[in-house]
């Protein structure tokens, strides 16, 4: 019978970093050994969560179990804090917040780690040379609902006589070095790209315990009829932004269909959607969330460098090119639109339509 094709050649994330590392002229090893420790912090998260999956089927039979109560059922209950956005903090977010601050200051690299689930910037002792922003577990008000979640990430170089001030990281996109994401879904698929370079997918082999190369530069279509957007908040949206998805819900072109509508309300699952098929993605300021709900540093910022990198595009509620935008503050908010580089064009000339009206 034919014999599963042995792969004999596969590329590791290790070896990628590796071969990246020896494309840098100037390259100390350091920033090899940070993308080692944040692999390491998206395995172990991706331990839990699927062990939370697990531990949740196990105990269905006994009572409602809430997949954020890691371990044991004794531990029922939220775990009693908030985080910024006030929302409960679910035992899984304070996990995974807990394991990406131990791996990052374990890795001795990092200087700066900024964290959604950590009101104020974490500054490490020691001379790293790196900021760390994160979300480390997006979306997981869903995960109850078996709804993927995942980690967003960036890294900023830090100046060299960078003091670990937090405002030394309200840095713009356009100074990242690398960012990405890793989903959790039946498998966990980490996306990263690095300045300048392209989108690379790899996929955790739980068996390896290795994330393989298994989408190489990545690209998103430059066109798709597919949104994705919280429509119950159109009643908060601004004319602007109405008539932009008016016109493609309703195209004044007789032979233009429709866009199809998907919404998952996770964006690292809505994101990763809109990188592989196309489409736009938006979350949009509007009066209800006057800034935006999503946040610039570690979740636009990183979000905005892959769609740019895979060819697309991102912007602001104001048009503004989303890389260029400086956060005020570590949590700062954001508008955007990202996705297919026509399809943000498209909401751009709206956009531009509507600004000469007003
Ligand atoms: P809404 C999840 O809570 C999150 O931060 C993102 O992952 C997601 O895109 C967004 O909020 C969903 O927000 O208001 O549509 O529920």
């Amino acid at each position: 019978s034919q014999s599963a094709e042995v792969k004999t050649n596969i590329i590791t994330l290790t070896r990628f970093l590796t071969e990246q590392e020896h494309k840098q002229k100037h390259a100390t090893g350091d920033f090899t050994l940070l993308c080692h420790a944040l692999q390491f912090s998206f395995k172990s998260i991706a331990y839990y969560i699927r062990r939370a999956t697990l531990t949740n089927v196990s105990s269905h039979r006994l009572h409602t179990f809430h997949l954020f109560q890691l371990t044991s059922p004794q531990l029922i209950g939220l775990a009693g804090s908030s985080n910024t956005t006030g929302d409960d903090q679910k035992k899984l977010d304070v996990i995974g917040n807990e394991i990406f601050i131990n791996v990052m200051r374990g890795s001795g690299k990092v200087k700066i780690l900024v964290s959604e689930e950590e009101e104020e910037a974490i500054i490490f002792p020691g001379n790293g040379k790196y900021a760390v922003v994160c979300d480390p577990i997006d979306g997981s008000s869903n995960l109850d609902a078996g709804v993927s979640v995942g980690t967003i990430f960036g890294i900023f170089r830090l100046a060299d006589n960078a003091e670990g001030k937090p405002e030394e990281v309200c840095l713009p996109g356009t100074e990242l070095v690398a960012s990405g994401f890793t989903m959790y879904g039946a498998s966990a698929q980490l996306v990263l790209t690095m300045k300048g370079g392209d989108v690379n997918g790899f996929t955790l082999d739980n068996a390896l315990g290795e994330f393989i190369l298994t989408h190489p530069n990545m690209r998103i279509p430059k066109k798709r009829a597919i949104y994705s957007v919280n429509e119950g908040n159109t009643v908060y949206w601004d004319d602007a932004c109405r008539a932009y998805f008016e016109s493609i819900k309703f195209p004044q072109n007789p032979d233009e269909k429709p866009y199809s509508a998907r919404y998952i309300g996770s964006m690292v699952a809505d994101a990763y959607r809109t990188l592989c098929y196309g489409g736009i993605f938006a979350y949009p300021a509007d009066k209800k969330s006057k800034k935006g709900k999503l946040r610039i540093l570690y979740e636009c910022a990183p979000m905005a460098m892959v769609m740019e990198n895979a060819g697309g595009l991102a912007v602001t509620s104001d048009q503004r090119r989303m890389l260029e935008v400086v956060p005020e503050h570590i949590h700062d908010r954001s508008g955007i639109f990202m996705g297919s580089y026509d399809e943000v064009q498209k909401v751009t000339a709206i956009y531009a339509k509507y600004d000469l009206i007003n």
